[in-house]
């Protein structure tokens, strides 16, 4: 049976981190994963996460199976996080996945299995992954104009006129904050907007958010999830830990499928847990118990948020420094808009000939279609990258 197995594409994303590792130069700079890194070019263990890790390795006694929903405490304290008091517990069905990557596919799966002919809405770009799952799943897509490489921000009116041909029952996938890969967002009266389309249409909106607290803060950064889950009858929400709590190989996140209470919520849940058996019985635990431990423990959390906030502000230095090189540079405000962006990724709008020729003139490696992990910078970096940018003629 194996030779009948067709050779699949290899995801661009990774295939380029090991093509990085093997370039013998010194001064090459790795923009591509998005992978959050200190200073020193370090991923670090979260302060919190070992403090908590040192307490669950004295404390835990079993590590025998939970549930197929995962701890209830993890789905808790995670949709306390996410979604705050914008709709009611009781109206919030969840279920631990592992990673983002996992409530996303357990998502889309809920999705065709309610309604094999919905359609799925993604911006045009996405995160590859959600095609590639999509087109995996045989669930057509439906790309909705969202990146305006003129002016490095979204094209709204391209976005909304797009999303209004949507029918009911479609799913309208939204990035909740730090938009992958362009950087590109969406201010508070856009999201409104993007409601109103929503409630005209009926599409059911599904909010992938894995980089809260990377963008404005941890609220601001859930402010549309919450007013989106808040305004509609249904919401699926795919959250990561991966990058929030650096917890990547643990493979922590949650589906939420917020609808309006009782036998919905009840179908909801039961459904979240037939389908994670379907795929892998049980969630992990270990990453969803640190977290748990963190969001519950008021000193942990203060000196996670603390940390978190470090990160943040570190990557928002970079892209304002990043942002006036290239003025000072250039002597024009070209660029301007990698300051307005926010999160780990800005695309920078530029070919992939020339993505390829920053790499072998530059050693400066980002991904084909011109996003750059801003946390792959440091101050001693952005000049070199700027002067790159400069020289290639970008
Ligand atoms: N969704 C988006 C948009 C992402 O960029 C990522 C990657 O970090 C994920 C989901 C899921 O990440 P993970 O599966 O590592 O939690
Ligand atoms: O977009 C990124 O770089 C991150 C990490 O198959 C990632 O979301 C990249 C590729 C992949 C899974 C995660």
């Amino acid at each position: 049976m194996f030779e009948q197995l067709k050779p699949q594409p290899a995801d661009k994303i990774l295939t380029l981190m090991q093509t990085y590792r093997e370039d013998p130069r010194a001064d090459k700079i790795d923009l591509g994963v998005g992978v959050y890194k200190n200073a020193q070019g370090v991923t670090p263990v979260m302060r919190a996460i070992k403090a908590a890790e040192h307490r669950l390795w004295e404390e835990q006694e079993t590590k025998s199976y939970v549930g197929l929903l995962g701890d209830p405490a993890f789905s808790d304290a995670m949709i306390d996080l996410v979604l705050g008091d914008a709709v009611p517990r009781a109206s919030v069905a969840a279920a631990a996945t592992p990673g983002g990557t996992g409530a996303v596919r357990q998502a889309f799966e809920m999705i065709q299995y309610g309604n094999p002919k919905a359609r799925v809405f993604v911006s045009d770009p996405t995160w590859p992954n959600h095609i590639s799952i999509l087109n995996y799943l045989g669930i057509e897509t439906v790309a909705y104009r969202y990146f305006d490489s003129e002016t490095g921000g979204v094209d709204f009116d391209g976005m909304l006129a797009d999303l209004d041909q949507a029918q009911p029952g479609d799913v309208i996938l939204l990035h909740g904050c730090c938009h992958n890969p362009t950087g590109a967002n969406l201010n508070p009266v856009q999201w409104q907007e993007v409601i109103a389309v929503l409630k005209k249409t009926q599409a059911i909106p599904m909010i992938d958010i894995a980089y809260q607290g990377f963008g404005d803060g941890l609220d601001e950064d859930a402010a549309a999830t919450r007013a989106v889950a808040a305004a509609m009858p249904e919401t699926l929400i795919a959250a990561s830990c991966s990058k929030n709590f650096g917890i990547y190989r643990e493979r922590t996140g949650l589906l939420m499928a917020v609808s309006q209470g009782g036998a919905n919520t009840g179908i909801a849940r039961d459904t979240l847990a037939f389908l994670n058996r379907q795929n892998f019985s049980f969630p992990p635990d270990h990453g969803a118990r640190l977290v748990t431990m963190i969001l519950t423990d008021p000193e942990l959390r203060a000196d996670w948020a603390a940390e978190l906030e470090e990160v943040r502000l570190s990557m928002l230095g970079l892209r304002k420094q990043l942002a006036d090189e290239l003025q000072k540079l250039t002597g024009s405000d070209r660029f301007a808009f990698l300051g307005q962006h926010r999160g780990m990724f800005s695309r920078l709008g530029t070919s992939p000939e020339m993505v390829e020729k920053l790499r072998a003139d530059h050693g400066v490696y980002m991904v084909g279609d011109s996003r750059m992990n801003i946390a792959g910078l440091n101050a001693r970096t952005v000049p070199v990258l700027a002067q790159a940018i400069v020289s290639a003629g970008i």
